[in-house]
């Protein structure tokens, strides 16, 4: 529900924002929150203002709790290191007038975060981004290594986990809410298939083998800022930072920026791994997160992409035999395009899974 200039100028006029506001427009391509930016009358890019999905996100001061510690941890990383420049290398949300860390308007939630000058995201990615990338997400990981147990709440509890995710699968292919089992059922059986197989970390982790650690937990593309050099800005998008398993955050970029083709393509053929793309983000992320993975941990890292490729066919397909209930869509069967597109990745996946494992060896 989008509401007029007005109500939105109501919003904004509780955070500390200088000069006049000229336009407020929605931006980016997220599937949960909704993004605005928001301009001067000067036409300059003032701010971000997002309102935060509740139904989603039912703990908003856990949410924001949890991204103004990982901002205040990051931002004393940058200064220790000596870094200049830093609030474009760190996101900086502005705490209302009354000193908290979102506006409540009785209806939802909103903050604020300020635009970074500059800066850019990407859909698609070349290797050359996609190294920096990695360098990027792995050090993101490794600055927030040291934030003591239990200093971030789990967001969405189990979010990353493969065996929730299942049961919550199964739980919607029993009730089969929309009537569209029938439709679905040779990507039941696919999914089912390699169910086992993908909760290896769950098992992992039972035996002592695999520890926890803070994730970013959403390393899609676009959620990354370069500037105009191609150098990596920032990591942004921060949601769902939190404890989870290592392999998410190389998973979800080799989901996201190793497909040639779009996360909800309908062009089959456009949709397969681009191996270069695995490569250099992989070479760029071992760069900075060779410091802290386990021998384990890396053996394990093109097990991640398909893992999470898995994970969000299985998460897609649920949310379309739910009736749509999560994720934002585009058309009536947005949801089983986007489950086609990300299984056919899957395969392409598979099927490159050899020489994936062999590209591991140089640190193992
Ligand atoms: P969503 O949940 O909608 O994905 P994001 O926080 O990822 O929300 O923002 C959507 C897009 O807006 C990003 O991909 C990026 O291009 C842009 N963006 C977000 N925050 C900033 C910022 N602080 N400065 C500049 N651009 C931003
Ligand atoms: C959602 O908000 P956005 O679009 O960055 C989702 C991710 C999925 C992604 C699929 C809180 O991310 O987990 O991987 O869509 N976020 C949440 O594109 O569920
Ligand atoms: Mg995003």
């Amino acid at each position: 529900m989008s509401k007029t200039k007005e109500q939105y100028l109501e919003i904004l006029s509780r955070f500390p924002l200088e000069g006049t506001i000229g336009t407020i427009e929605p931006f980016g391509n997220g599937h949960i929150n909704d993004t605005l930016k928001v301009t001067n009358n000067a036409n300059e890019t003032l701010c971000i203002l997002q309102r935060i999905n509740h139904q989603i996100f039912t703990n908003v001061d856990m949410l924001q709790g949890n991204i103004n510690k990982v901002t205040k941890h990051i931002r004393k990383k940058l200064e220790a290191r000596g870094e200049k420049d830093i609030d474009r290398k760190v996101l900086t949300f502005l705490p209302t007038l009354d000193g908290q860390l979102y506006y409540f308007d009785g209806e939802s939630y909103w903050r604020v975060c300020l635009f970074i000058p500059r800066s850019r995201s990407f859909e698609e990615i070349t290797p050359e981004l996609s190294f920096e990338a990695g360098k990027a997400f792995g050090d993101f990981q490794f600055m927030l290594a040291d934030l003591p147990e239990g200093a971030l709440g789990e967001t969405i509890p189990n979010f990353h986990n493969m065996e929730f995710r299942l049961q919550q699968f199964r739980e919607a292919v029993q009730a089969n809410a929309a009537n569209r089992l029938n439709e679905v059922q040779d990507l039941v059986n696919e999914i089912e298939k390699r169910a086992k197989s993908m909760c290896i970390q769950e098992e992992l982790y039972r035996e002592g083998k695999l520890t926890k650690r803070t994730n970013h937990c959403d390393t899609k593309v676009n959620n990354i800022l370069f500037d105009e050099n191609g150098k990596v800005l920032c990591v942004i998008d921060l949601d769902t930072v939190m404890p989870g398993f290592v392999l998410s955050d190389i998973g979800d970029f080799i989901r996201t920026g190793a497909n040639a083709g779009a996360e909800d393509d309908e062009n089959l053929d456009r949709v397969f791994v681009n191996m270069d793309i695995f490569k250099s983000y992989t070479r760029g992320y071992m760069e900075t997160a060779k410091a802290f993975l386990s021998p384990l941990e890396i053996s394990l890292l093109p097990y991640g992409g398909r893992l999470l490729t898995y994970m969000q066919t299985v998460r897609f397909l649920t949310d379309y035999i739910n009736g749509d209930t999560y994720y934002k869509i585009k058309s009536p069967k947005h949801n089983l395009i986007r489950t086609k597109a990300q299984f056919k990745l899957l395969q392409s996946l598979e099927e490159h899974a050899a020489e994936m494992d062999n590209f591991m060896k140089e640190w193992l």
